[in-house]
């Protein structure tokens, strides 16, 4: 049992982590870098404390540092969020060895998802679907991996074995290609995780990702939360989840069994805490395990909108050793969610990160609305993080109740310099391939276009040049005419009398 928590990241995971902690009675702890000293989640919290140069290796991934601060401000508790050091098993075991609860898995569960292999193995094993490939064989070297190669048949992908999130992967569509692929491959996989090796997967074409959430306690009891529908990314970076996803909704035995099927794999790994399964899903309703992601996710709110469960308390509340609050028969799926991830980039430039000060922002508000934000106005977006600055989640009863709260919501929203995607999001809402929800994980980079989707909006620069220059005449007009409100002598009511009087 613990009272106080230390959140070891920052933006708006960090805030999201504070709140839960308020909602509980639990004392929380922020820590933060150089560049966030006016962050909202030191602002937030009952105490903070700096780590160190705005470089994330500086700060937020100083292990060392953050496992002082907790016993320094006795915080029995460490909540990871997202990225920096959320999925290592390093980390997780140190806060063990102090005595202080990681708020999240086992570091057991977290190495053995980590290795895609042992992965792959372990949850096949207990009878999970996963896509054919090689990694049953151990590391292979590039002969051997060309010798399999023609026995299995193209196209491949080559995955790094470390991998995740896209990172060293490579897909091959003829032996003749194979060799420099690998070489690149390994190349990628040994920059980003000290780990050359690779494996081989057969490559699954237009299908789409699906993930589902799910929560296990320590007395075993695990279950999960539906599914989210995040097909919609760039690059591996997702833009845009829902939940139902709009291939699943209506299906519900489909939905039931890649409930089972991770909840199996979950349990494969003495999985406790919340986790979410990705799975690749083709049209014809097959899946297949892709990987866990062993901590809460950017897209969580989308789940926590149709179920109603607070995944971020349910994560405290079972770390703390209580029993789930919910049961499977629980959980049931009630309207629709659509998250839109507003980053700090130019849309119309490559997505391209821009960085500066908010000098304003207007979020909107509303039935059906709930943004994660991390900033205010008067905050300024440094280069040194992901380039996520809120999430816009909106409810719906309906699918389209939800695409319609989206676009008003999106018109509403009003970010000052710095540039957003959310002309992309706009774009996106009026697509008609989103609003029929047929899309894969190809579609935004290779049927989408923002050019193509402003195309109808031709002339829209003439229109906006004649409308300021009619603003800017008003203007000059009133500036000319405004002379100060007399001091008020007479009641608003007053004023409709003689109005009226004189109208008569
Ligand atoms: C695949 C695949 C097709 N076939 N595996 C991308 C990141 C990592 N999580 C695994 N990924 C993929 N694995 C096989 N055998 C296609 C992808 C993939 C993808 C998956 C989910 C979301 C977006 C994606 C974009 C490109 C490729």
């Amino acid at each position: 049992m613990f009272n106080k928590v230390l959140i070891a990241n920052r933006g708006e995971i960090a805030v999201r982590i504070l709140r839960a902690c308020r909602e509980l009675g639990v004392q929380t702890v922020a820590v933060y870098s150089e560049a966030d000293r006016q962050a909202l989640h030191v602002r937030y919290a009952d105490e903070a404390y700096l780590l160190g140069p705005a470089p994330a290796r500086d700060s937020y991934l100083r292990m060392d540092k953050i496992l002082e601060i907790a016993k320094k401000s006795g915080a029995s508790g460490i909540h990871p969020g997202y990225g920096f050091l959320a999925e290592r098993a390093d980390f997780a075991q140190a806060c063990l060895d102090e005595g202080i609860a990681y708020i999240g898995p086992k570091p057991s569960a977290i190495a053995a998802m980590g290795d895609k292999a042992v992965a792959r193995k372990t949850v096949s094993a207990a009878g999970v679907p996963v896509v054919p490939g090689t990694e049953g064989e151990g590391a292979l070297r590039d002969e051997e991996l060309l010798a399999i190669a023609p026995k299995s048949g193209f196209p491949l992908l080559i995955k790094a074995t470390a991998g995740g999130g896209g990172k060293g992967m490579r897909e091959v569509r003829n032996l003749e290609e194979m060799p420099g692929l690998i070489q690149a491959a390994r190349r990628e996989a040994e920059a980003a995780f000290g780990d050359g090796n690779v494996y081989l997967e057969k490559l699954l074409e237009g299908a789409r990702h699906i993930e589902i959430q799910v929560l296990a306690d320590q007395m075993g009891n695990t279950i999960s939360l539906g599914e989210r529908e995040c097909s919609l990314q760039r690059r591996h970076q997702k833009l845009l989840e829902e939940s139902p996803s709009p291939f699943v909704a209506g299906n519900e035995k489909l939905r039931n069994q890649m409930g089972e099927v991770a909840v199996r794999a979950a349990q494969a790994v003495e999985y406790v805490n919340a986790g979410t399964i990705e799975f690749l899903v083709d049209k014809d309703g097959n899946f297949f395990f892709l990987e866990m992601n062993t901590r809460l996710q950017v897209e969580h709110p989308v789940t926590e909108m149709v179920t109603g469960v607070d995944i971020v308390k349910e994560q405290i509340r079972i770390a703390r050793g209580r029993q789930m609050r919910y049961t499977q028969a629980d959980i049931h799926l009630n309207g629709w969610a659509i998250e839109c991830r507003i980053n700090a980039e130019d849309p119309y430039n490559d997505f391209l990160p821009s960085t500066g000060v908010i000098t304003h922002i207007l979020p909107p508000t509303g039935p059906g609305v709930r943004i994660d934000a991390g900033v205010y106005p008067g905050f300024e977006i440094s280069p040194y993080y992901d380039s996520l600055i809120s999430k816009l989640i909106v409810w719906g009863e309906t699918r389209a109740e939800a695409v319609l709260r989206m676009r008003r919501s999106l018109e509403e929203y009003k970010v000052v310099g710095v540039r957003t995607n959310i002309p992309f999001h706009q774009n996106l809402m009026d697509s008609h391939r989103f609003m029929a929800g047929q899309f894969d994980t190809r579609f935004v980079e290779e049927r989408f276009s923002m050019e193509l989707a402003d195309s109808h909006k031709e002339g829209h620069d003439r229109i906006a040049a004649i409308f300021a220059t009619l603003v800017a005449h008003r203007q000059t007009q009133l500036s000319a005419q405004i002379v100060r409100r007399a001091e008020r002598d007479a009641s608003n009511w007053k004023w409709v009398g003689r109005w009226e009087r004189m109208q008569r």
